[in-house]
């Protein structure tokens, strides 16, 4: 009797145990594609995974950066995990007027501020946020406020990878400015690399 109980308690153990571990150490993937259209070869589009289930996702450990340098929202598109810190330094010599467009998923107004001074924003709806200046008109910058951490932004081929995606079957889309949005489905095993193609793409109606 005792060595029974013995080695139930063991096979307990062992059980609890290695069920966390194997979760944790689930081996992710990688998802390569491009955006095939010569507008994206000029600006950047942010490609996303759409929310697959009620995961919430922590905030990652250092702040995105919505930089303004030489007069320009550098880099040009930032996507970001709904609810992150944002932080927007000024490193001009010039002030800026940070503030977005009316049809911007959060709205915020930074004021004007001096270079070295860096200001913070959180967003809580995900979503598209068009970045303008009081002082410089023809400064333009977008956030794409993701549901998920797992988002790239396109280089000047028009490419993109994102990288540490668990296994699964998830919506990939993406958000230009200039281009209708589509989405995809993408699946995506554990050490493997899937390509993908978001196809022929049109421009947005004005
Ligand atoms: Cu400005």
């Amino acid at each position: 009797m005792t060595t029974k109980s013995g080695y139930g308690v063991g096979a307990l153990l062992i059980v609890t145990i290695l069920l966390p571990d194997n979760i944790f150490a689930q081996e992710t993937g990688t998802i390569r594609g491009e955006l095939d259209h010569a507008i994206a070869r000029r600006i950047p589009a942010a490609v996303y995974i759409e929310a697959f289930d009620a995961t919430v996702f922590t905030e990652p450990a250092e702040n995105p950066v919505m930089d303004q340098v030489n007069l320009t929202y550098t880099p040009h598109v930032l996507p970001v995990l709904v609810g992150s810190t944002i932080d927007f330094p000024n490193s001009d010599s010039t002030r800026h007027h940070v503030y977005t467009s009316r049809s911007s998923v959060c709205q915020f107004e930074l004021g004007i501020y001096d270079a070295g001074v860096v200001k913070h924003v959180k967003c809580d709806e995900t979503g598209v946020v068009m970045l303008l200046c009081n002082v410089h008109a023809e400064m333009r910058g977008f956030l794409v406020v993701s549901p998920t951490p797992y988002f790239a932004t396109t280089d000047a081929s028009g490419d993109f990878v994102i990288e540490g995606v668990p296994p699964g079957t998830y919506s990939l889309t993406f958000e230009h400015e200039r281009l209708e949005s589509k989405s995809l489905e993408v699946t995506v095993s554990g050490g493997e690399e899937t390509l993908v193609t978001f196809g022929k793409l049109s421009r947005k109606r004005r």
